[in-house]
C-alpha cells in the first residue's frame, strides 16, 4: 500500500452519483445485498478507474471442440472490441483442432494460450468435460497467470461493452429465459438421485453456464465442484438435466454469488430484446445444433 495508490484517480471526470436517481424498472440488488448489474447502474469511467489500479490479469476459458472452432474468429474479434478493453486478458482456448484456431490481432497486454484436449463423441461430454479440463489447467498453469477467470461459451459474439463492472469474487449471469419466472419453473435438476438436485420451493435465480466468472481461486473451487459432482452422478448412472449448468445452479444457491449480472451479459440472437434489456453485451449465436454437434 502506497500513498500514490490513493491519488491515481485524481482528475478522472464523471457525473456525480445520485442517491435519488437510477434504474427504477428493475431491481439492482439481490436479497443478500449483492449488486445486480444492469445498464444504468454503473458509470464505466468510475468502474474502470477502480479496477485499473489493480490492473488484474483476466483469464477467459473457452472450448472449441470439433466443429465449434468455426466460432472462434467472431468470438475473439468481437472480444477484442468489447471485452475488458484496456485490461490484461488471456484467452485460454481448449481445442482438439489447434490448426483451425484463427490468427487474430490482439490488443496490448492480450494473448491467446492454446491447450490440447481430446475429441469427444457426445456433446454432453464436451460441455461437462469443460469442468474437468479447466480444473486440470487451472491447477497446472492458469493459477500462476491470472487473478480473475471467466468461463464462456464460444458460440457467442460481443455486441457491446462487457467490462470491469462484471468483476467480483464470484459472478453469475441470469439466464435470459428465466429471469422473470417463478422459481418452480426453473429447469433445476429435480431428480434427487443426482447431486445437482434442488427441491421445488427453493431457488433464487436460474443462472446460465455460458458466462460466469470470479476470482481465480473461487472459480477453481466452483469448477472443481461441478466436475466432482458430475463424477459422482456418473457413478450413479445419472447425468444432470443441464449438465454442468445444473451443478452450477446448485452451487450458487448455497454459495451466493457476490455479483449478479443481468441477461445483458448473455442474450441470444434467437430472442427479441425486451424493454428492460437496454443493451445486449454478448449474445449466443443461432446455430444448427444437429450440424455442429458430434451427434
Ligand atoms: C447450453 C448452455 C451451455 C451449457 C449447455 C449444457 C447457453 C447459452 N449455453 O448451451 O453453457 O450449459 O447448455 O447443456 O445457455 N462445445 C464444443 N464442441 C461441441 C459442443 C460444445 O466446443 O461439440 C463447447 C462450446 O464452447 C460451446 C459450449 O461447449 O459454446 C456449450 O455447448 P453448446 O453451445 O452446444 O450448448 P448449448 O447451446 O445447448
Amino acid at each position: 500500500w502506497k500513498i500514490g495508490d490513493l491519488t491515481m484517480n485524481y482528475g478522472v471526470k464523471y457525473a456525480q452519483p445520485s442517491t435519488q436517481q437510477g434504474r427504477t424498472d428493475v431491481n439492482s440488488v439481490t436479497n443478500w445485498n449483492a449488486p445486480l448489474v444492469w445498464e444504468g447502474t454503473f458509470d464505466p469511467v468510475v468502474i474502470d478507474a477502480i479496477y485499473k489500479k489493480m490492473d488484474p490479469r483476466i483469464a477467459v476459458v473457452v472450448f472449441a471442440v470439433g466443429k465449434y472452432t468455426r466460432f472462434l474468429e467472431a468470438f475473439l474479434q468481437t472480444g477484442e472490441k468489447y471485452f475488458m478493453v484496456g485490461f490484461r486478458v488471456t484467452y485460454y482456448i481448449f481445442t482438439d483442432h489447434k490448426e483451425e484456431v484463427p490468427n487474430i490481432d490482439l490488443g496490448e497486454g492480450r494473448k491467446i494460450s492454446l491447450l490440447d484436449i481430446p475429441s469427444a463423441t457426445r456433446w454432453q461430454d464436451v460441455v461437462l468435460g469443460r469442468m474437468k479440463w479447466a480444473s486440470i489447467a487451472i491447477d497446472k498453469q492458469i493459477r500462476n497467470e491470472a487473478d480473475y477467470l471467466f468461463m464462456m461459451d464460444v458460440d457467442s459474439v460481443f455486441y457491446s461493452r462487457f467490462g470491469a463492472e462484471s468483476l467480483s469474487r464470484l459472478t453469475g449471469v441470469l439466464h435470459r429465459l428465466f429471469y422473470k419466472v417463478d422459481r418452480d419453473q426453473f429447469t433445476y435438476e429435480r431428480r434427487n438421485l443426482s447431486r445437482a438436485f434442488i427441491p421445488f420451493g427453493e431457488g433464487d435465480y436460474y443462472y446460465t453456464a455460458a458466462v460466469w466468472g470470479g476470482y481465480l481461486e473461487d472459480m477453481y473451487k466452483m469448477v472443481k465442484y461441478c466436475y466432482m459432482q458430475s463424477e459422482e452422478d456418473a457413478k450413479n448412472n445419472i447425468e444432470a438435466v443441464w449438465q454442468e449448468e445444473s451443478h452450477l445452479n446448485k452451487y450458487f444457491l448455497y454459495n451466493k454469488p457476490t455479483k449478479v449480472l443481468s441477461p445483458e451479459y448473455l442474450w441470444s440472437d434467437y430472442d427479441q430484446v425486451p424493454a428492460d434489456i437496454k443493451v445486449v453485451r454478448i449474445s449466443q449465436l443461432v446455430k444448427n445444433y444437429a450440424e455442429v454437434r458430434p451427434n
